[in-house]
């Protein structure tokens, strides 16, 4: 499988889909989120606009426009409300719904960030456990595909770090 950690800014990467945390609008706004808008131009704003809005939990897929990622997959994460709200399947939906939009586009790269690890206020080592359980799982069902979880976040980089070296000592992988 192959499923890498990295530190470096998601819209620098190469790769053939970059995940946006993005909010249940999709106008854009802070965190990855701006970046990612950013960096792939005014088109982006028109092509999220024609959505009109995406569900917690859901995903939808634009192109990457002026980014070097071909396709952007934007996922809304949920908002961090206690934990007895449906956040965690919600999350779990996030990784699962863009992994299924990454698959049927025929994407062999993909680049996640920490989805609600920011201003929606997942706890973080939490938040980093999902990432990392849904990412291997979904490595571990296509060899030939590479994931990426970037975590720009040295406290969140640390966790998942520590995180996937359990799952490997554990799978034997
Ligand atoms: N590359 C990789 N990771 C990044 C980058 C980057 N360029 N910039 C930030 N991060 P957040 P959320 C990390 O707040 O919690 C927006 O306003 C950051 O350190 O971007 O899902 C949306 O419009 C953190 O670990 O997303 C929504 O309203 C992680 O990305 C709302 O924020 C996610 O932080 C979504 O909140």
């Amino acid at each position: 499988m192959a499923f890498y950690i990295v530190s470096e800014d998601i819209t620098q990467m190469e790769v053939d889909a970059v995940v946006n945390a993005a909010n249940s609008s999709l106008a854009g706004g802070g965190g990855v989120d701006g970046a990612i808008h950013r960096a792939a131009g005014p088109e982006l704003d028109k092509a999220c606009a024609e959505f009109g809005g995406c569900p917690t939990g859901d995903a939808v897929i634009t192109w990457g426009f002026q980014m070097d990622a071909i396709y952007i997959i934007h996922t809304v994460g949920p908002i961090w409300n206690g934990g007895g709200n449906g956040e965690e399947g919600l999350l779990r939906s996030c990784y699962r719904k863009s992994m299924e939009l990454a698959e049927t586009h025929g994407c062999r790269s993909v680049a996640f960030p920490l989805i609600s690890g920011g201003v929606y206020g997942y706890p973080k080592e939490a938040a980093v456990d999902i990432a990392v359980e849904e990412l291997t799982a979904a490595g571990a069902k296509n060899e030939r595909r590479d994931i990426y979880l970037t975590l720009t976040d040295r406290e969140a980089f640390g966790i998942a770090k520590n995180k996937y070296a359990q799952y490997l000592e554990e799978t034997g992988a």
